[in-house]
């Protein structure tokens, strides 16, 4: 039976299992849930995820069993250890800055206008990230070494928000952070066709 990804549509958390699932040639079927009627609070979806947050997967089959041979997580320990790092790099010092600019963008669809002053003080946070992320990618060829990983991937779908939100810049100052610029896997088709909703 096909995967199940119940999630909305362009929010970051489904798009990163979504584009994971395409880098593994994992067939996933997108159910969508309703944020305008607030599905995701709903007993009936917190008895699948305890959070009310989006997204969650229902799958027959055993899911460890994917990916296991991907590289995307790696297994030898000390490459094991950089990917940790990276992971946890991205959840720590990147996501929130990240997210709170996301805001942003969510509050526009909304007809909400954006605090301003938080956005502002979140990019000027981020730029630091940013300076380390450049340190780090100038010695480096992905966030963990040599082979890119789940750490790169994770990426994506908040840095997609930064470009909406009007801060794309930040990723792409090729003169300031060449190696954040350059080294960005952005182009990668399977990014490409969860943008497109493939
Ligand atoms: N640790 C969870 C986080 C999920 C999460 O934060 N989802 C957000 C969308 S990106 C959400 O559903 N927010 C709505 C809410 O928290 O009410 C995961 O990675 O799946």
């Amino acid at each position: 039976m096909t995967i199940q990804l119940h999630g909305a549509a362009g929010t970051t958390c489904t798009n990163r299992v979504f584009l994971v699932a395409k880098e593994l040639n994992i067939p996933v079927v997108l159910v969508p849930v309703d944020f305008a009627t607030a599905e995701h609070k709903s007993e009936a979806y917190l008895e699948h995820q305890p959070f009310g947050q989006v997204p969650y997967i229902v799958d027959n089959a055993n899911v460890q069993q994917y990916g296991g041979n991907s590289g995307l997580i790696p297994k030898d320990p000390k490459k094991l250890a950089k990917f940790e790092q990276a992971a946890s790099i991205e959840v720590t010092d990147f996501d929130p800055h990240a997210g709170a600019i996301m805001e942003k963008v969510f509050k526009a669809f909304r007809g909400l206008p954006a605090d301003e002053t938080i956005v502002a003080k979140h990019a000027e946070l981020l730029i630091d990230k940013l300076d380390a992320y450049e340190r780090i990618l100038k010695t480096s060829k992905w966030l963990a070494g040599g082979d890119l990983t789940l750490a790169d991937l994770l990426h994506l779908p908040y840095g997609d928000y930064l470009t909406k939100g009007g801060y794309g810049g930040l990723l792409e100052d090729e003169e300031k952070r060449p190696h954040v610029a350059k080294k960005s896997p952005i182009s990668r088709p399977t990014w490409q066709a969860v943008q497109n909703g493939a």
